[in-house]
C-alpha cells in the first residue's frame, strides 16, 4: 500500500527528471504500480483511511513522486457537473491546446510540496490528451476547466515540471492573461 512516506518532496532529483516511456504493452508490473497509485488517491480521500494511515488527499499522482522515472499517473476525482475521472495513465501526451489559457483561483497544491505557494498557476484552457488505459488500449480524453488543469500538472510531473515554476514571480496574483478564472 502506498503512503505518504513513499511520496518523494522538492528538493528530490526524481522531480526534475523527464520521465521515461513505458515500453509497451505495459508490463503486469507497471500495470499494478498504476493500479496502486489509484488505490492510494482512493484512499486519501476516504475520511477513516486518510485518517488512519495519516494521508494527504489528492486527485492525481504521477509516478515521478514515488520516485520512479517513468511516464505514467493516476488520476481520481469528481467536476463540478458531477463527471468522474478515474484513470491511470501510461505514456500520456497532449496532442492539441486552446490558445486561451485558464487558472485556478485557490491556486494548486502539491503532495511533493509541504507548504502553501501563493500565486496564479496559468494552464491551458482545454486540452486533447492521448495515452495508453489501465487495459493497455489507446485513449483520447477531451479536458476543459479544472480537469485538464489536474491532468495538466501530472503531465508537468512527467517532465520533472513543478507547479510554482509557472507563477509569474513579480506578480503572483496578475491574472494571466487570456485566461478563464475557475473557482
Ligand atoms: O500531483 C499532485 O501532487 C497531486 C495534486 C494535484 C493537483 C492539485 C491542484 C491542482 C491540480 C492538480 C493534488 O491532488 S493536491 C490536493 C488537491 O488538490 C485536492 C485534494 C482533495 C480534494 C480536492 C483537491
Ligand atoms: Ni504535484
Amino acid at each position: 500500500m502506498i503512503t505518504m512516506k513513499d511520496i518523494v518532496r522538492e528538493g528530490h532529483p526524481a522531480l526534475r527528471k523527464t520521465a521515461i516511456e513505458v515500453p509497451l504493452p505495459p508490463s503486469e508490473e507497471d500495470v499494478e504500480l498504476l493500479q496502486n497509485m489509484l488505490t492510494f488517491l482512493k484512499n486519501s480521500q476516504d475520511p477513516e483511511i486518510s485518517k488512519e494511515y495519516d494521508l494527504r488527499s489528492g486527485v492525481g499522482l504521477a509516478a515521478p513522486q514515488l520516485g520512479i522515472n517513468k511516464r505514467m499517473f493516476a488520476v481520481y476525482f469528481e467536476d463540478d457537473n458531477g463527471k468522474k475521472y478515474n484513470y491511470g495513465l501510461i505514456n500520456p501526451k497532449i496532442i492539441s491546446h486552446s490558445v486561451e489559457q485558464a487558472y485556478l483561483t485557490t491556486g494548486e497544491g502539491c503532495l511533493s510540496v509541504d507548504r502553501e505557494v501563493e500565486g496564479y498557476i496559468p494552464r491551458y484552457a482545454r486540452i486533447t490528451v492521448k495515452a495508453i488505459n489501465l487495459d493497455g488500449e489507446p485513449i483520447k480524453l477531451r479536458l476543459k476547466g479544472y480537469a485538464a488543469v489536474v491532468f495538466q500538472h501530472e503531465i508537468d510531473h512527467l517532465n520533472g515540471i513543478m507547479f510554482y515554476d509557472h507563477i509569474n514571480k513579480k506578480s503572483p496574483y496578475t491574472p494571466p492573461a487570456n485566461a478563464i478564472a475557475i473557482e
